[in-house]
């Protein structure tokens, strides 16, 4: 009989399941509430505007378009467009900088396939996204861990870490990093972090990866510049998405960055999937150009900040002491530290049984530590579901104390 084992590639052997996907059909199970997937709330989905905008598309010569195939780095006039809505962000790119992706996940798999070979060293925030982690791990990458605090990535310990990988005769291409409202810690990088992170990355020829899902989801705090407004033009690779300001389901996102880079990023693109859809970049197009982005996204703002203090507040009377956890100022999650003796894997299992999901922490630590975290999302439940599910996850883990005595 044949065996299959026998046929992968090796490739596949670096691969890993995600966390938080298989998660994603347990939690969606009925009585369910869960704080495990990174999803928006229907809500914020503006299915009037989008609908409006696709019946114009779909009865205007734009039909042609919209329904074609397209190039590669995206549709001309959207990309013009995202040169004008980074610039907001304090970016400045030309067109030949941008490329249209099918969500930011493709283009953290991109920039594996561009830049890692077996064994190059990456290095990444303890915790850092999951899905970060599996893209890369799946092209050889050895990633290393530097820790988190308050203030984001410690980037004072990461010039060590470069220096000593360097003496050990490793070879360090990129820090992967999510600056602002991190997935999963909800933390933000501060102001002379950035700073000095982007020097960093120019003083020892490295790339900087900057994923920002979340720049926009701010609820309080004044807004900080990118790290790759700090950047000299070649080390930064600036990628965002429109999955969580306006649908995930439109699977678009966009990377800005060098010209060079750029260019290799789309030929790599050329034989994942020719181009990202044209409808969903024709329909983002409108909505950006026509002004609705700026008036949508502060609508989920209000959203998501009363969420988020549905879910600190619930916490602070439900968890029991020993707990501590993130005051997020933007974003989609809290993280939080059970005490020492509390397994967030093993405690998963009574979780569902009280139907109450998470993603347990271990997942996003890429040294095997974090067990006795979690991470909770707050955007996706109901409001009024909120508190309940923060008792019954409460209950939960007095319950594990209570047994670890
Ligand atoms: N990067 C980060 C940090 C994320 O949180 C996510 C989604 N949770 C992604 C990338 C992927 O998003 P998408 O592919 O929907 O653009
Ligand atoms: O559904 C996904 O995989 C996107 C969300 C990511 C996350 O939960 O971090």
């Amino acid at each position: 009989m044949m065996k299959i084992e026998d046929l992968y590639s090796e490739r596949v052997l670096k691969m890993r399941s995600s966390e938080i996907r298989e998660l994603l059909e347990l939690s969606q199970q009925p009585g369910v509430i869960s704080f495990a997937g990174g999803l928006p709330n229907p809500n914020a989905f503006p299915a009037d505007v989008i609908n409006e905008i696709i019946d114009k598309i779909l009865n205007s010569d734009e039909a042609s378009t919209a329904l074609q195939y397209g190039p590669t780095p995206g549709l001309r006039q959207f990309r013009e467009e995202l040169t004008r809505f980074v610039a907001k962000s304090h970016i400045k790119a030309k067109i030949e900088n941008t490329l249209v992706t099918v969500g930011s996940q493709q283009a953290l798999d991109l920039v594996g396939r561009v830049f890692i070979d077996e064994g190059d060293v990456i290095l990444v925030g303890l915790p850092t996204y999951l899905g970060a982690i599996n893209a890369f791990l799946a092209y050889g990458a050895k990633l290393v861990g530097v820790p988190l605090d308050e203030n984001g990535l410690r980037v004072d310990l990461l010039e060590e870490k470069i220096k000593e990988l360097k003496r050990k005769g490793e070879k360090v291409k990129m820090i992967y990093t999510v600056p602002t409202f991190q997935n999963p810690a909800g933390v933000e990088l501060s102001e002379d972090r950035r700073k000095r992170l982007a020097e960093i990355a120019i003083e020892h020829d490295l790339l900087i990866v900057e994923d920002e899902p979340y720049r926009m989801l701010r609820f309080e705090g004044k807004e900080l510049y990118p790290i790759k407004y700090y950047d000299d033009g070649q080390h930064v690779i600036y990628m965002a998405t429109f999955s969580k300001i306006l649908s995930p389901g439109f699977r678009l996102a966009y990377v800005i960055a060098s010209e060079e880079i750029t260019r290799k990023l789309i030929i790599a693109k050329q034989s994942v999937d020719l181009c990202t859809p044209s409808f969903t970049q024709m329909i983002a197009y409108h909505y950006i150009k026509n002004g609705y982005i700026e008036k949508h996204i502060p609508r989920i703002v209000e959203m998501y900040k009363r969420k988020r203090d549905i879910m600190l507040e619930a916490m602070e009377k439900y968890f029991p002491d020993g707990c501590k956890w993130t005051k997020p100022k933007g974003g989609m999650f809290v993280w939080v530290e059970l005490p020492k003796n509390v397994s967030s894997i093993e405690m998963l299992k009574d979780a569902i049984n009280e139907k109450v999901a998470y993603v347990h922490g271990k997942a996003f630590h890429v040294d095997g530590s974090g067990e006795n975290t979690m991470r909770l999302n707050f955007t996706n439940p109901k409001d009024e579901l909120i508190e309940e599910g923060i008792k019954r996850l409460a209950n939960v883990i007095k319950k594990r104390l209570a047994n670890s005595h």
